[in-house]
């Protein structure tokens, strides 16, 4: 990490000279690096207007150094490995250690200098999505900029005029670095801590990848055919649980670059939307919701009043993005008789193997997959194989979590009396009028 000392030393020296305009090269700040895929404590600011700091799954807030009345950030553009669970390591690029970056927090108001250096084998630029500023500050390379070439710093100088959540990615060949993981998100706390506080504040940004089976590089060509549906670039059951405290205002930011629509749905609570990439919404425009649509290049933010003590599922509705790479060939034979189709299969392939007529649920069972692969659905709750993958997490709502503790409390304990259970003996099929026959005929 980096010496908070060397900071302040440099900033006084230079700060009274750089407050206008150009900086110096030898003012550039030292850029703090990340090895860990964990999320980070809140990073509670030291200097200029206080906010209640949000966190990042698996992931980190940027530290900043005041020098005059700016507060200065150093991104670097770099070649990473980033773990997107256990047993598989993909080779992205990212910013200082990660993919994502990490996240950017300001206050509203804010003087901005945010140092983009490139360590790339190729040009690249940054864009701050969503934020109000000057055209000549939006990264967008030819358009607005010089590309920024390898080996090179650019600074980006902005006022942050209004707060929210927005996010960061090049433009400059963005198919490939977009697809290679290059991406963060900002919050900017507004300048009056009255305005709509929470106790927590999440944040995540999604995308998704296409990484076959056995390899370790992202296919930047891919359009449609992902298998990596990540928040954060994880998938569970590496993505980070959210901790909370019963009766916590807590609200989740979330970003999305991905290239699909994700609705993403909270278990045991509603909740409602409360800021967008646009701004913050009117009390008088939110409603409840338990499902919240969030379209691609978009952020959808959500509170909600956490009085609902369990281990609550948070996952993408769309079902194929909890799972982990899967073969799409394979055919539904829910119904098919086994018995059936293993004598056919076993007249062409004698080692093949029938399965899926009653489900693909999988239980215990494991399969072998080559190197570098994560089961198509997987992880383990308290009462056994949750068989999910991709975008799942859980939100863990306990009543005897500290304030700003985000360790994993671990599995909920139920009260006694309060899970579903089975009933022994088993009950008497439902009466029906007719036993064996339909109550109407249907005309086919
Ligand atoms: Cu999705």
């Amino acid at each position: 990490m980096f010496s908070r000392r060397g900071f302040l030393g440099t900033a006084a020296l230079v700060g009274a000279s750089a407050v206008q305009g150009r900086v110096q090269a030898a003012s550039i700040p030292e850029a703090a690096h990340m090895d860990k895929v964990v999320m980070q404590p809140p990073l509670h600011p030291n200097s200029g207007p206080d906010y209640r700091p949000v966190v990042t799954l698996n992931g980190w807030s940027l530290p900043f150094r005041m020098n005059g009345d700016w507060k200065e950030f150093h991104l670097v553009a770099e070649p990473v490995v980033r773990e997107f669970a256990e047993g598989m390591k993909v080779n992205l690029w990212g910013y200082n250690g990660q993919s994502p970056g990490p996240t950017i927090e300001a206050v509203e108001g804010d003087k901005v200098r945010i140092f983009v250096t490139n360590r790339l084998p190729e040009y690249t630029t940054v864009h701050w999505h969503g934020m109000i500023i000057p055209s000549g500050m939006d990264g967008v390379g030819g358009l607005t900029q010089p590309h920024i070439q390898p080996g090179k710093t650019f600074v980006y100088e902005f006022e942050m005029r209004k707060s929210g959540t927005f996010m960061y990615h090049p433009h400059s060949d963005e198919m490939v670095q977009m697809a290679m993981g290059m991406m963060g998100m900002v919050v900017v706390h507004p300048r009056d801590p009255g305005f709509r506080p929470v106790d927590r504040d999440f944040v995540f940004v999604m995308s998704t990848y296409r990484v076959d089976p056995g390899t370790y590089l992202p296919q930047v060509n891919e359009m449609t055919d992902f298998n990596m549906w990540t928040w954060n670039a994880r998938v569970f059951p590496g993505i980070d649980p959210l901790p909370v405290r019963l009766g916590d205002r807590v609200r989740v930011r979330i970003g999305n670059l991905s290239m699909t629509n994700h609705p993403i749905h909270l278990h045991g609570h509603s909740f409602a939307v409360t800021c967008t990439d646009g701004g913050w919404i009117p009390e008088s425009a939110q409603y409840p919701e338990t499902t919240t649509d969030v379209p691609v290049g978009a952020v959808r933010v959500f509170d909600v009043l956490a009085d609902n003590p369990g281990d609550w599922a948070f996952h993408c509705h769309k079902s194929h993005h909890t799972m982990n790479a899967m073969g799409h060939a394979v055919r539904n034979l829910i119904g098919v008789s086994r018995k059936d189709l293993a004598k056919a299969v076993g007249k062409l392939a004698p080692d093949g193997m029938a399965m899926g007529s009653t489900g693909m649920a999988m239980g215990n069972m494991e399969m072998p997959a080559p190197d570098n692969t994560l089961p198509m659905m997987t992880g383990t709750g308290q009462f056994g194989p949750i068989e999910m993958g991709g975008m799942f997490t859980v939100m863990k709502i306990r009543e005897d979590l500290a304030r700003d503790d985000y360790r994993d409390p671990g599995p909920y304990q139920f009260p006694k009396g309060t899970v579903a259970y089975e009933v022994t003996p088993p009950a008497a099929e439902p009466a029906r009028q007719q036993p064996g026959k339909p109550t109407h005929k249907m005309k086919m």
